[in-house]
């Protein structure tokens, strides 16, 4: 029989997942939109709940339209399962709930998504968990701080909003040695470019609010684990916090994964296009995409991704008062938090996605006052470039 599982990237956005239902052969998937399932007998009730016997019991725990979308995502992720959540957030605390404990101590990517940032250092602290945010983009900032109770190796590469990469397979490497998790937020990157369990990594994690789902209009998480072991680690864990997926929001998702290969195509050669026309801009001061020769990991890219994907951060000569009028001035682009969405969207990180972390720690970890943050969308390249043109014009 055919390994599906070998089929192009390409193919597998589209039909990973999910088989013509049998009794209606609906060529998409059917919306399983219920709370509970009944039982035959309470004989097989007990028998399923005792874990001998495979079905449905309660949607918490499992159900067919949420299922298509981890056995999809897993697919492309070259992982043997995958869990759906309610946000990336819901992902995120999951896989720190599963994986740390009481007096165990963490090491993660300085420039993290705020939020995976301040939610160890503000609440899990109140359970003992310590922790040391670090560029992890340099090996050796890594290696310094392991201690022997480190659990956990959380990075997240290219790393919002800074687009450092770190190197994954170094990484596996590290947490071999000394026995760690290493755990990928692959959110800017999308299965399409980059995928970390192939790099040694163990799980996976996305915000699918992002490129997965890419329409900006459900918000969402999903866990991908390389072993049995962690999968069942986190299904438990997941199961009793609830953070789980809900059919709907599934199957939106779902049909947003479709379109993953040729979103990412188009939004990734504007994206190159216009870093490298920023680039030339006098008035532009820098500009962070791993996809420039002149980027300092642009090796690295080349390496551990098939492409340097759709965001870029940059900055204007004039500081932050110019990227705050530039901002102002924008016309197609949107000003508003998110990215991976077919629409190009812009915003200021230190005072928006990033505001939780203090001060000194955004300096550390490169997100400036003058950082703003562009995730392309897929319009025309010529109009984006022209909505940029006008609104540097007002700088
Ligand atoms: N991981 C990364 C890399 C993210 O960028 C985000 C959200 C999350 C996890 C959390 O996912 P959520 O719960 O929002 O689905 N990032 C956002 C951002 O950069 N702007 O708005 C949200």
């Amino acid at each position: 029989m055919e390994d599906k599982s070998q089929r192009n990237l390409e193919t597998q956005v589209i039909h990973a997942g999910y088989e013509l239902d049998k009794a209606t052969r609906s060529v998409s998937p059917p919306i399983y939109q219920t709370s509970t399932f009944a039982f035959e007998s309470a004989e097989q009730g007990a028998a399923l709940f005792a874990g001998k016997e495979k079905g449905y019991i309660y949607t918490r725990l499992g159900n067919p339209t949420i299922e298509a979308l981890e056995q999809a995502v897993a697919s492309l992720e070259k992982g043997v399962g995958a869990l759906a959540t309610s946000t990336g957030m819901a992902a995120v605390s999951t896989v720190y709930f599963s994986l740390l404990e009481k007096d165990t101590h963490l090491i993660g990517t300085a420039a993290l998504y705020g939020a995976s940032r301040t939610i160890i250092e503000t609440e899990f602290v109140r359970y003992g968990v310590t922790s040391d945010f670090v560029d992890t983009s340099n090996l050796d900032e890594i290696r310094k701080k392991i201690r022997k109770n480190t659990r956990l190796l959380y990075i997240e590469s290219p790393a919002n909003p800074t687009m450092a990469l770190t190197d994954i397979q170094g990484c596996a490497q590290i947490a071999r040695e000394h026995g760690l998790v290493l755990a990928v937020d692959n959110t800017f990157a999308s299965p399409i470019l980059q995928n970390p369990l192939e790099l040694g990594a163990d799980v996976v994690l996305h915000s699918v609010t992002k490129f997965i789902n890419g329409h900006s209009d459900v918000v969402g998480g999903i866990i991908v684990s390389k072993t049995n072991e962690l999968q069942e680690r986190l299904a438990r864990v997941l199961h009793l916090l609830g953070g789980t997926m809900d059919p709907h929001q599934a199957w939106l998702v779902l049909r947003g994964l479709r379109t993953l290969y040729l979103r990412v195509e188009k939004a990734q050669d504007n994206a190159r296009k216009l870093a490298s026309w920023l680039e030339s801009q006098p008035k532009v001061a820098w500009v962070n995409y791993p996809g420039l020769p002149g980027h300092a990991q642009f090796e690295l890219m080349k390496k551990q991704m098939k492409g340097p994907g759709s965001m870029i951060s940059f900055g204007l000569k004039g500081g932050y008062e110019a990227g705050l009028k530039l901002i102002n001035s924008v016309k197609l682009c949107t000003l508003a938090v998110s990215l991976g969405g077919i629409e190009t969207l812009i915003e200021h990180p230190a005072s928006m996605t990033h505001a939780g972390v203090s001060r000194e720690e955004k300096e550390k970890a490169g997100i400036t006052d003058d950082l703003i943050r562009l995730s392309v969308g897929c319009e025309a390249y010529e109009d984006l470039r022209a909505d940029l043109e006008q609104a540097m014009g007002q700088c």
